[in-house]
């Protein structure tokens, strides 16, 4: 048996667009819209109750959608405040410990009609988004994640335009990324003002990267430049203004000079990403320098048939298990995903869900996945 500590955290995450349904203010309900959803937003008892009682889960991660509580500019809805208390309070009932994001890809239309995250001004309206949540919410959360995966939102809006605003433009990208590190860095300040005892943090998308050919000088220095760029670069400049790590892995990439990226034989998702449980064991110890405690906010697989979801769960918590061995400070885990979702321009296709939902009717049902999952939260190990 491979024991975790204690206190380990043992969740599973979603985003509000993905699941909760009927969201209309947003960037996305205009580029795909996820109309219902999985109705998470009327549902939230019930996916908790298996989060709980199939899963045995003692934290879980959501985000907060910008649009619900700021339709307009300035004007807050405390309808919604009301609707993510309830939310926090039901999770409380069921000892779920909240790991809160702020912004998860989808921004209100009125921010998009003023630039969204090109427009310098996003600093001050983030900022003031988030204070307005912490000082609401804040007596119900520990953990916050200002925003998750900065780069996939960056590339996939401006340089694969596969998601909005879909622009494809290196020099609004990086306008963007700017804005959004002096967003993070405000927003912390801004939080910690208002609740000093508040943990903060990003949702890194990090992958592990190798060299096609191990003995290329080439492909190893397109390797050190894609680390470097894609999964230290904004976590530098955000390094002082973090209080612990959130990770999101669940690709490694072999990469040939310049930036050609090949996969290996290993089996593959539904959506074609190489299954290697070891890559995140490297991006963890690349994260060692940080010196921060580490959550592990996402990791999961598209896997409608789940031939291969509780092997992978397994394979990446040995992995997990032998870093924190080696002195790496994990202290959670979180599945990517508590119910199957909207995978974004993807759409409802790829299956990611521990609980399988039929669009049908709406009605949840566990995969085996889930039950092996659940014996490991259960165990706080795996066998
Ligand atoms: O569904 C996404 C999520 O929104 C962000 N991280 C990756 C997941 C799977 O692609």
């Amino acid at each position: 048996m491979k024991k975790f500590p204690k206190n380990f955290l043992w969740g599973t995450a979603t985003s509000a667009y993905q699941v909760e349904g009927g969201i209309k203010n947003c960037d996305w309900t205009k580029w795909k819209d996820a109309g219902l959803a999985c109705d998470h937003y009327h549902r939230y008892e019930e996916d908790f109750d298996l989060a709980k009682n199939i899963l045995h889960n003692n934290a879980h991660r959501f985000s907060i959608e910008w649009s619900r509580i700021e339709p307009e500019k300035g004007k807050w809805d405390l309808k919604e405040i009301e609707h993510y208390k309830k939310v926090l309070l039901a999770l409380n009932k069921r000892n779920l410990k909240p790991f809160v994001t702020l912004h998860h890809f989808t921004n209100p239309l009125w921010l998009i009609d003023e630039g969204g995250w090109e427009n310098k001004k996003v600093i001050d309206y983030f900022a003031r988004y988030a204070e307005f949540i912490v000082r609401n919410l804040g007596p119900y959360v520990d953990f916050w994640m200002t925003i998750n995966e900065p780069l996939v939102y960056i590339g996939q809006g401006y340089l694969d335009c596969k998601w909005p605003p879909g622009k494809k433009n290196v020099f609004k990208a990086l306008r963007v990324l700017s804005n959004m590190i002096k967003a993070h860095r405000v927003a912390h300040k801004i939080i910690q003002q208002v609740d000093p005892t508040a943990k903060i943090s990003i949702a890194t998308h990090n992958i592990f990267f190798e060299p096609y050919k191990e003995k290329s000088f080439l492909d190893k220095f397109s390797v050190s430049l894609s680390s470097y760029f894609w999964n230290r670069y904004f976590l530098n400049k955000v390094k002082n203004y973090l209080d612990f790590i959130g990770l999101n892995y669940y690709v490694h990439s072999r990469i040939q000079f310049p930036f050609r990226m090949k996969n290996g034989d290993n089996i593959k998702s539904d959506l074609g990403w190489e299954i290697y449980p070891k890559g995140i064991y490297y991006a963890l110890k690349e994260l060692q320098r940080y010196k921060k405690p580490i959550y592990i906010m996402e990791n999961g697989i598209a896997d409608a048939e789940d031939k291969y979801c509780s092997q992978f769960i397994i394979d990446h918590l040995k992995w997990v298990h032998k870093a924190m061995q080696e002195g790496v400070d994990v202290r959670g885990y979180f599945h990517w995903s508590l119910i199957d979702n909207f995978e974004w321009a993807e759409g409802f296709k790829p299956r990611f869900g521990l609980i399988e939902v039929d669009y049908d009717n709406l009605q949840r049902k566990p995969r085996s996945s889930a039950k092996v999952y659940g014996r490991i939260c259960q165990n706080n190990g795996i066998i």
